[in-house]
This record gives C-alpha cells, sequence and structure tokens, in this order.
C-alpha cells in the first residue's frame, strides 16, 4: 500500500493524512464507535406542521411498547429548555407552540433503534395549525424578523444616482441548500463519576456543543467533556446545529445514567436541520457614461427561518460581500433577517458571503444587458485598487483583485474563447450556423471574501503540544478535522517547527479538556487561527531546547541554532545533535516538554452600531472563467471549462488546497445550478431525499478545471504566509449561472427571465422558449 507520507516528501505535497482511512474505510465518525452495553437510543418525535398549538400529546402508547425505557418531553429537562446562541429563542423541545416541521417535540428512549422506531408510530398529537409564511418578503410585509435590520452606507448614493448616465433596477433570488455532509447529524454521550459526561459529537463547535450541554443539565462547563476524532463535512451545518442533537443526546444519558445515542437518518437530517438562507433581494445600479459603478442599493430580505441560530451573523456578512471585489463609492445596503416557518436557516460554506455577490452580479449583467455590453467590460472596470474603500470602512491593502484578474487574461486568451464561442453560436439562419440546438455562454467571476470571524471577540485559538521523551510528538488544537485538511496542515506546522519527520507527529482528538474555550472550525479561518497557536507552542519548546543548548555548549544567545533533518545543528561549528537525543537531555535536566499556545489575530475591530471599522485580518482574491453549453431543446446543461486563479498566498499544501478550491467550486456550481430546496406553501419540505434534491456529481462537475495560485505578493496575517482557503471558491460558482444564462441568450436574444437561481433545466427551458 502506499503510504502518502512516504511518498510524497515535498512538505507543500503531504497528501491529506486522512486519505488513506478514508478510501478503505477506516477512519472513524460517531456512529463507528463501538457501543457500550446498555446503550440506548433516540429517536426524536418532530412537529408535522409549520406552525400551530400543540393542544395534546398523548404517548400513554408509546411508552408501554417493547423496549421503550423513557418518553422525554420539556418537562424532563433539569437545566434551561434553551439553546439559542446568538438570541434565546430556540427551546430544545418544542413548548406550547411549534414554529416549523421537524421541530424536536419529544425523545423516545429505547433499547434499540428499531423499537424506538415502532414506539415514535404509537404518539398522537392534536395540533391547532395555524398560518404559515414560508417567503421572506411576505415574513417583512408582516413585521415578522428575528433580529434587527441592519444597513451599510458609504457616500451619498441618493446623489449620485441624480448624476448616474444610467440606471438598472431589478430584483435576484437565491435559493437555500442543503449541506449534505456525509456523516449525518449525530452523538454519543455517557455518563461518568462525579456529576460529569463525555460525548462524541459530529460538530464543527465543541465548545458550542458543550456550553448547549450545560446549559440544558443545569450543570458547568467543566463537567461536560466533549470529544471529535473528526466529522464527515460541516460546510457550516454543524457550526451551530449540532448542538440539539448532543444537547438531546447528553440529556438522556445525563437523566437515564446509561450512554445514549442519536443518529440521524438521512431524511430526519433534511427534516430537521436549517439550510443555507434563501434570499430574495431589489437592486437599484447606476453607472457613468465610461461604465463606472457609481452607485448601489439594494436590500436583502433574509430567509431566517424559525428561530435565529446564526442568521443575524450570516446577514451582516451579507452587507460585508454585498459589492464582491468591486469598488462603488456610494452605498446604501440594507438587510432584513425575516421569521418563517422553516427550520433555522444556518451558516453554509460563505455564511450569506454567496447570496450578496450573486444580486451585484445580477445587476452588473443586467446592466450589461441592456448597454449591450460584456459584462467583464463592466467588472474589469470597476475592479478594486490598494487605498479604495469598502462599505464598513476598511482600506484595501495589498488587493489582489486586478492582480488575479490580469494574471487570467495573460493565462488564458479571453477574447479568443469570446470568439470561438460567438461563432459556434451563430444565429439561426446565419451562413455558417451548425448548432441551432446548442448554445455555448461565457462568464466571468472574480471573487474577494473577507477572512476572520466578523465577530472579533471569536478570533483566537489555543493549542497543546507534548514532547514524549521517545522524541514523538502529540499535538492538540481547537480544530475541527471535518475533510478540509487541517489536521495534515497542523502536521505539517508541528514537523517544520521542530524539524522532524511527520510520522513523529500524532495529531490528537479535538477534546474540550485539552483545547478549552475554542471558537467553531468556521469562517475559513481554521488554519490560520490553530496553525498560529500551534506555532506559538512549539516555538516555546524550541525555545527552552534551544537555551539549555546554549548553555551545555557553552555558546552565545545569538548563535544559530537550527532544526532539521531530526537533527539539531549549531551553525557555528556544524555540531549535530540527533532530535531524539536532544529531546531525552532535556528531560533529564527536568526541562519541560510541554506548551500551551495562544493566538489572537492582532488589528482587527468592528463598531456594529456604525458599521465601520477594519473586521478582516485580511481578504482573498481570485478570478474565474466559465463556459458553458447549453442543450436548447431539453434545457440541460454542461459546464465545459473552468479557469482559475486564485490567491492562496503561499500555500503550505498544494494538495490540500487544490481539493479545497475544486471541491469550493463544485458546491457553488451546485447551488446556482442543480440544488432546489422546495418547500411547499405549508412549509413541507418536498426536496426530503437524495432522490428529489441533486447535488452535483462527478458527471456535473465541469469537464475541465484549470486552477493555478496568483504568485505571493504579500505578507499577510496567517500562518507562514497562506491564506484562507475554505470558503472563498465556492463563490467562483456564481459565474456558472451567468455563462448557462449567456448561452440562453444566445438562443433567445428576448428572453426575458428573471434572476432567480438555481438555475436548473426546468428553469432554462422555459427560458429558453419565453418571450
Ligand atoms: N461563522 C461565524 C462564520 O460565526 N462568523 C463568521 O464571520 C463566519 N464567517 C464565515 C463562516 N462562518
Ligand atoms: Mo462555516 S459557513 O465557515 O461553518
Amino acid at each position: 500500500m502506499i503510504d502518502p507520507l512516504k511518498k510524497l516528501k515535498d512538505k507543500k505535497k503531504l497528501a491529506n493524512i486522512d486519505a488513506i482511512g478514508h478510501v478503505t474505510g477506516k477512519s472513524t465518525y460517531v456512529d463507528d464507535i463501538p457501543t457500550m452495553q446498555g446503550t440506548l437510543f433516540i429517536k426524536i418525535f418532530d412537529s408535522p406542521v409549520a406552525h400551530g398549538k400543540i393542544k395534546t400529546v398523548d404517548f400513554s402508547e408509546a411508552e408501554q411498547m417493547p423496549g421503550v425505557v423513557k418518553i422525554f418531553s420539556k418537562k424532563d429537562i433539569p437545566g434551561e429548555n434553551q439553546i439559542g446562541g446568538i438570541i434565546q429563542d430556540e427551546p430544545l423541545l418544542a413548548d406550547d407552540e411549534v414554529h416549523f416541521r421537524g421541530q424536536a417535540i419529544l425523545l423516545i428512549v429505547a433499547e434499540s433503534e428499531v423499537e424506538a422506531e415502532e414506539a415514535l408510530e404509537k404518539i398522537k398529537i392534536d395540533i391547532e395549525e395555524l398560518p404559515a409564511i414560508v417567503d421572506p418578503k411576505e415574513a417583512f410585509l408582516k413585521g415578522q424578523f428575528l433580529s434587527n435590520s441592519r444597513t451599510f452606507q458609504l457616500g451619498d448614493s441618493k446623489k449620485a444616482f441624480e448624476s448616474a448616465t444610467y440606471i438598472f433596477e431589478g430584483s435576484a433570488d437565491s435559493g437555500g441548500q442543503e449541506h449534505l455532509y456525509l456523516e449525518t447529524q449525530g452523538a454519543y454521550a455517557y455518563p461518568m463519576e462525579h456529576g460529569s459526561i463525555k460525548i462524541h459529537s459530529s460538530t464543527q463547535g465543541p465548545t458550542q456543543v458543550q456550553k448547549a450541554i450545560a446549559r440544558v443539565l443545569g450543570v458547568g462547563m467543566n463537567k461536560v467533556e466533549v470529544d471529535v476524532t473528526r466529522i464527515g463535512g460541516g460546510f457550516g451545518g454543524k457550526e451551530d446545529q449540532a448542538n440539539p442533537f448532543a444537547a438531546m443526546t447528553a440529556l438522556v444519558a445525563w437523566v437515564l445514567k446509561k450512554p445514549a445515542k442519536c443518529i440521524l437518518h438521512r431524511m430526519e437530517d433534511m427534516r430537521m436541520t436549517g439550510k443555507r438562507h434563501p434570499y430574495r433581494s431589489d437592486y437599484k445600479i447606476g453607472l457613468d457614461k465610461n461604465l463606472k459603478i457609481v452607485a448601489y442599493e439594494a436590500a436583502f430580505f433574509q430567509n431566517g427561518g424559525a428561530a435565529a441560530d446564526l442568521s443575524p451573523a450570516v446577514l451582516e456578512r451579507t452587507l460585508f460581500h454585498a459589492t464582491n471585489s468591486y469598488f462603488i463609492p456610494n452605498v446604501v445596503l440594507q438587510a432584513h433577517c425575516c421569521k418563517t416557518n422553516l427550520p433555522p436557516n444556518t451558516a453554509f460554506r460563505g455564511f450569506g458571503g454567496p447570496q450578496g455577490m450573486f444580486v451585484i452580479e445580477a445587476a452588473i449583467d443586467h446592466a450589461a444587458r441592456i448597454l449591450n455590453v460584456n459584462a467583464s467590460d463592466i467588472q474589469q472596470n470597476n475592479l478594486l485598487k490598494d487605498g479604495d474603500e469598502f462599505p464598513y470602512g476598511q482600506i484595501v491593502e495589498d488587493g489582489e483583485a486586478k492582480n488575479s484578474w490580469n494574471e487570467l487574461g495573460e493565462k488564458y486568451d479571453i477574447e479568443k474563447i469570446r470568439t470561438s464561442i460567438n461563432s459556434y453560436n451563430l444565429p439561426t439562419g446565419q451562413a455558417g450556423n451548425k448548432n441551432t440546438f446548442s448554445k455555448k455562454g461565457m462568464a466571468l467571476m472574480p471573487i474577494c471574501f473577507g477572512i476572520s470571524f466578523t465577530n472579533t471577540m471569536m478570533n483566537h485559538a489555543r493549542a497543546l503540544v507534548h514532547i514524549y521523551t521517545d522524541g514523538t510528538v502529540g499535538v492538540s488544537t481547537g480544530a475541527i478535522e471535518m475533510g478540509q485538511g487541517v489536521n495534515t496542515k497542523m502536521v505539517q506546522v508541528a514537523a517544520r517547527e521542530f524539524g522532524i519527520a511527520p510520522e513523529l507527529i500524532k495529531l490528537e482528538t479535538t477534546n474540550t479538556t485539552r483545547v478549552a474555550n475554542t471558537s467553531p472550525s468556521a469562517a475559513s479561518a481554521t488554519a490560520d487561527l490553530n496553525g498560529k497557536a500551534l506555532l506559538d507552542a512549539c516555538q516555546q519548546i524550541k525555545n527552552r531546547l534551544i537555551k539549555m543548548i546554549q548553555e551545555v555548549y557553552q555558546l552565545e544567545e545569538s548563535a544559530p541554532i537550527i532544526f532539521k533533518n531530526e537533527k539539531i545543528t549549531i551553525a557555528k561549528n556544524g555540531k549535530e545533535i540527533p532530535w531524539h537525543q536532544v529531546v531525552t537531555d532535556a528531560f533529564s535536566k527536568r526541562i519541560n516538554l510541554s506548551a500551551k499556545g495562544h493566538y489572537a489575530t492582532p488589528r482587527i475591530n468592528f463598531n456594529k452600531e456604525t458599521g465601520k471599522g477594519h473586521p478582516f485580518a485580511y481578504h482573498v482574491y481570485g478570478t474565474a472563467l466559465f463556459t458553458a453549453t447549453v442543450d436548447c431543446l431539453r434545457g440541460i446543461y454542461e459546464i465545459d471549462e473552468v479557469h482559475i486563479v486564485h490567491d492562496v498566498g503561499e500555500t503550505i499544501n498544494e494538495l490540500v488546497d487544490l481539493g479545497q478550491i475544486e471541491g469550493g467550486l463544485v458546491q457553488g456550481i451546485g447551488w446556482m445550478t442543480m440544488e432546489e430546496i422546495i418547500f411547499n406553501q405549508k412549509g413541507k419540505l418536498l426536496s426530503n431525499a437524495l432522490s428529489t434534491y441533486k447535488i452535483p456529481d462527478i458527471y456535473a462537475a465541469p469537464k475541465t478545471i484549470n486552477t493555478s495560485f496568483l504568485p505571493l505578493r504579500a505578507d499577510n496575517l496567517a500562518i507562514y504566509k497562506s491564506k484562507a482557503v475554505g470558503e472563498p471558491p465556492l463563490m467562483y460558482g456564481i459565474g456558472a449561472y451567468f455563462a448557462i444564462r449567456n448561452a440562453v441568450h444566445a438562443f433567445n436574444p428576448n428572453a426575458n427571465f428573471e434572476y432567480v437561481s438555481p438555475i436548473t433545466p426546468e428553469r432554462v427551458l422555459m427560458a429558453l422558449y419565453c418571450k
């Protein structure tokens, strides 16, 4: 078997340390933990209506079913029946009113899952159904909000519109998106001594889980130990929404003093959990005669679902990214967090940013179509440059918007691609037309994404390092491995600092008793924050070892000492001491071989009242070029080619970063094209399984993806000059929407169809033949 650690010695090409485990099925997830004797299984009885008053729930028959141990309602919660994060509006188990289909009402606990399922069928509920709202604009008109509306403002858009040469107004709506992590939500908990509890949870936020459990049980956080080996995907869906399932599991284990397990089935997960927020939005864009955007106004109506969850923070990030990579001097951006009767929508890769970017791209496309110019001419003409001000007050420094655009232009002959598409698309009837029912489209998509939690206080992390006496190393951080490869990057940091092989380093599970008070693994910042904290821990130990060597060999304090190839070399005289020897010597001299590192992102700040500050450590930029072909008889399409120039800073790990870029791209294409979440008017999820909700498979992925890394031009605040890579590439996917749209227009120049995503084959077919 190929050992990736051995084969790929080039450290930038170190394969994901989980790769072999994943493809051989050896990697373990919550449901793979061997169940202890006496383990109880939990099934959730959830609301069958989107809005209603519970009149009676009768579970007397269910309770008598074989194997059933207990049925929990909110009355069985010893602490608070509340798990709201930002706003305290979310009971763990329903109060007298239910607010969405899938809301948990009761927990059925049985000796086996099958028995719990059978008992579930026997529960009788009488609910008085109340009117449900599923549309955010309807909620807005009815005054239904989850939190305060927000406004970001720059310059004077009113005045700017007065002098604008061209003004376009319209609306643009984007759909939700199911996270579809391969591992569904789940947890396994067991009581420990002294009234404490241990839990394995599939979460991006172990501290958030710990806090929720402590609250529900009414105990201190120190009584709750959360342990995560890895999770099978998160994409934001487990930043906050692992909490209820962990809290339910902990509740059962705590009250019944037995191990308890709750793993959602796919359809339960799809029904009960929130998704990417659908948005409806209105825009108004003003340009001067040179195609400079002089003014932009937008109003965003976020479909928040029935409880706030992370919606207010997601809403804010929509505003942060509403002008994408463009400098617009006069801007008013308003956003409304609308309360509807859907499951509480939540974090999803991009965190509101993609929804904001879609609208400005729609506005630009709208202007380009009417002015009969290429959208890319408007895009290029308005790219950010250093010194420009974002609507939130931060000034562009070391911007790469133009660099990535220009680099793309140098690598790929954009005009040649345009010409070949135009000749492929020759109008029907024109000499040379060969493709009557097949048309191509292209689009460029620049991105600009701010890195840091927008809530400044969340931007810090810690790490714990032990060097054992045999020279092997154990590393714990607050980072959650969710497939993104953060553990591989952590191994690389420790290996590089100590100058030892990755094989000598073990990445431990993420555990709240080893690394406390963590921010969730989110906001693309996990490797940045935890990597820096780990660096700090490694350097503390290194400094102790250096001091020891200086004393032993009577060197002056500045004498360079190099950690490399499992040796410590004294540069001056070339003396080499093996790593193991140094470690043994240090231990016998009673030197501390453990350290806790800490990192807090410097400089960042943001004033929520004024909407101004410097919220991001830096920005990630990039540009993508899309070409697509539409089958004009069937409405189906293919993404032919995507060329990307992406700003990774100086990559720590090319393979991991490339995986994130390609994965993010395809997930973004899915959101924009084929993934359609459908709720009916009564708040029932119709796209409730993989037969009715389609995500891109290998056949739907672009036929070609060419990614190149933009050369590093500036230092920045992340680990080893790298840049965060998790979320930004998702937003390239917006380019697929416009490439397909342009192909539709090549077939039907008069197609007057709204900016609604996803642009499913059904929507394409309608547009191809609309007047
Ligand atoms: N989560 C969060 C995020 O709590 N704050 C953020 O700013 C953020 N940004 C992106 C993704 N998750
Ligand atoms: Mo996220 S959307 O970085 O959990």
